[in-house]
């Protein structure tokens, strides 16, 4: 009896095995009803007294460790079979490979359109100090957006932005005009998410600050981006709004592209805002040493552009890494 070469043996012709069948013929040659060791463990009975403790031991095991072999080389067969490994004229299968995130994508269209007029891009820290995120842009005290409701406040009194104006605050005390510049990035105010807000979101702010710049040029600057984001034939409108930063301040409103302007359940009466804007108000220019200059801004929530350009009904879709959703804004398509 050679328990010992049985098992070299088996071990060997199971590791051979090219398909599922082959490996099944190699079951059923040791472990079958007439196979090997199956005729081993049933002759253990004939064995005198001393042999057969130690042979039907031995034996058992052998066919326990069969047993495993067998099964984990099938499994690795399956496998492979499933990756077009036995077949090597199959296609290879292509990585899975992540794509950027759409408020990525389209941050970067939008910055470039504004490059493309002479714009500088601009960053700043996300955690500011009272003086950068309101006082130096003519927003007193007692004004409803420093309310503690609106603003993330630290233990130490800094807070999180609300909005990217400080990074252009902190660009003016640095330099003389002119200014030509846009600040991206993060900003936070207290909400609860709901379809359409988001205690944190993408902003892209704009400053334009010369001896002559009006509000002629602030019209044309931004219904050139209106056009260049939302299609050549949008149509534009100005309309007066309130920011305590710019006076005057208007809202920049497009015909809504869902209903082309017959109305629906996303705008109003057919238009829809899409950014704020306005002439640096005379109290933010004398902060920074300005008097002499004059200056336009303009700010928009990147997710707002996004979910009117792309028909996104619910802000929160940007904040779940629905593997589902993301992966529809591969750069190609948008
Ligand atoms: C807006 C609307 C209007 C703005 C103002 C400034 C600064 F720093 F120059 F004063 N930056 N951005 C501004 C003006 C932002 O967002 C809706």
């Amino acid at each position: 009896m050679k328990l010992h070469e049985l098992e070299k043996n088996a071990r060997k012709e199971i590791e051979e095995t090219a398909t599922s069948e082959e490996l099944e013929k190699v079951r059923i040659r040791y472990l079958g009803r007439k196979g090997k060791l199956t005729e081993i463990l049933h002759s253990i009975g004939n064995l005198s007294k001393e042999e057969k403790p130690v042979v039907g031991r031995v034996a058992n095991r052998l066919k326990i460790e069969l047993d495993q072999l067998i099964l984990i080389r099938k499994k690795n067969l399956e496998e492979s079979r499933t990756l077009g490994l036995e077949d090597l004229s199959l296609p290879g299968r292509k990585p899975t490979i992540g794509n950027l995130h759409p408020l990525t994508i389209l941050s970067e269209e939008i910055i470039n359109i504004f490059i493309s007029m002479g714009f500088s891009v601009v960053e700043g820290p996300e955690i500011e100090t009272d003086y950068y995120n309101f006082t130096a842009l003519n927003t007193p005290p007692e004004h409803p957006a420093r309310d503690l409701h609106d603003t993330f406040y630290l233990k130490d009194g800094r807070l999180l932005r609300t909005h990217t104006s400080p990074v252009q605050i902190r660009i003016m005390e640095k330099h003389s005009p002119p200014l030509r510049i846009i600040s991206p990035g993060r900003c936070y105010r207290v909400d609860t998410f709901d379809p359409s807000h988001s205690p944190t979101f993408m902003q892209i702010e704009g400053l334009w600050v010369d001896k002559d710049v009006s509000m002629a040029d602030l019209f044309g600057t931004l219904k050139i981006f209106a056009r260049k984001t939302f299609g050549g034939d949008t149509k534009v409108e100005f309309l007066p709004g309130y920011f305590p930063f710019t006076e005057p301040s208007a809202e920049l409103w497009i015909q809504c592209p869902f209903c082309t302007g017959k109305g629906c359940s996303v705008c109003h009466q057919g238009n829809i805002e899409i950014l704020g804007c306005g002439m640096v108000h005379p109290n933010v220019l004398k902060n920074m040493g300005y008097s002499e200059f004059l200056g336009f801004a303009f700010g928009m929530g990147v997710e707002r552009i996004a979910m009117i350009k792309y028909n996104i009904n619910d802000i929160r879709l940007f904040y779940q890494n629905d593997l589902q959703f993301l992966k529809q804004f591969n750069e190609s398509k948008l």
